[in-house]
């Protein structure tokens, strides 16, 4: 089993991710803190209470940053709307929040587990993270591996380059990937891979009973925002695929690259910067003269779709099994 603490902003996707999490027996989720995002922290850490309620999951969930380290608040609102999770009937939470700050809860976890056993799954803006980082460096070496949603090395989705997550606390994300641990960054060239498709939805749908509910109440809200605002056909699960990993590390392909944040761009600030160390046919780029490159940051490059879709089947249908207990 790969222990894992999630930090997310929920966020469609962050809920699809907290239930892969939480319906699959390779995963021992230890707890979810939440950050400010995709919603306000308020909203956020409410509809990570209202996920565990409606998928009968029990586990700590401790509130985190309410802004990034510099940069100001920016929220996603076109895309999960006022609350942050639009679409589906949010219930009342059905336990209390844990009352340490989420940076706390991440320190005291990784501190109270085996070395090299918890494994870091940010899918949120990374200001937890770089708290943490920065309150107790000795997480650092302790942590398994961080398998972060953020990023692109071709398109982003906010600027032309930056994607949201980055884009929100580029500050927090440059320290992340500066960190020496062993970090994946499972960007938009792989989440935009993870569709939610008409297929995927009718298998879910079939499923029956209140959790393929939530879920297909997501995927309409969420898929409609895709089309509106990207003309996307369905709907991205970005965030699940960090879980996706961990419960399965062959389900995507990866590169050993070089990622810096740009933290100054006119046009480019909150990019990531990819430098893959192998690139077919061509040499990489040398690296500044201030700075050797090194290429230890595994970047998610090609998704096998349908393990993905049936690992979200699988945990579904388990979570429905358990609420019926
Ligand atoms: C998705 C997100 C934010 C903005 C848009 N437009 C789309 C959220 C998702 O929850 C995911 O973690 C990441 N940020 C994708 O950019
Ligand atoms: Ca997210």
């Amino acid at each position: 089993m790969e222990k894992v603490i999630l930090d997310c902003d929920p966020g469609h996707d962050d809920a699809i991710a907290i239930m892969l999490a939480a319906g699959n027996p390779a995963i021992d989720l230890l707890g979810i803190t939440t950050v400010a995002g995709n919603q306000t922290i308020e909203k956020v850490t409410r509809n990570a209470l209202s996920v565990c309620a409606a998928a009968g999951i029990h586990v700590p969930v401790a509130r985190g940053a309410s802004a990034p380290l510099v940069a100001s608040q920016v929220v996603a609102e076109d895309i999960h709307g006022a609350t942050g999770l639009d679409g589906p009937a949010l219930p009342e939470p059905a336990f209390a929040l844990d009352p340490r700050h989420a940076v706390d809860f991440i320190i005291d976890t990784v501190m109270a587990h085996e070395s090299n056993t918890v494994n870091l799954v940010p899918v949120g803006p990374l200001t937890n993270i770089a708290l943490a980082m920065r309150k107790e460096p000795r997480i650092i070496e302790r942590v398994k591996s961080v398998v972060l949603m953020g990023g692109a090395h071709t398109r982003g989705n906010m600027t032309p380059h930056a994607e949201f997550n980055i884009y929100v606390d580029p500050e927090a994300a440059e320290a992340a990937f500066r960190a020496d641990w062993n970090v994946t960054m499972v960007g938009l060239d792989l989440t935009h891979q993870a569709l939610a498709s008409a297929e995927l939805q009718a298998r879910v749908r079939a499923i029956g009973g209140p959790v393929s509910e939530f879920v297909g109440a997501v995927w309409d809200f969420v898929g409609a925002a895709y089309r509106e605002v990207y003309e996307f056909e369905a709907p991205p699960v970005h965030d699940a695929c960090c879980v996706a990993a961990l419960i399965d590390p062959t389900i995507f392909t990866t590169a050993m690259a070089d990622v810096r944040v740009e933290l100054r761009g006119e046009w480019t600030r909150g990019t990531t910067v990819v430098n893959f160390r192998d690139v077919p046919g061509m040499h990489h780029s040398s690296g500044s003269a201030e700075r050797q490159t090194d290429f230890r940051t595994a970047v998610a490059l090609q998704l096998d779709q349908q393990r993905f879709a049936d690992q979200v089947v699988d945990a579904v249908e388990r979570l429905t099994a358990n609420l019926a207990k």
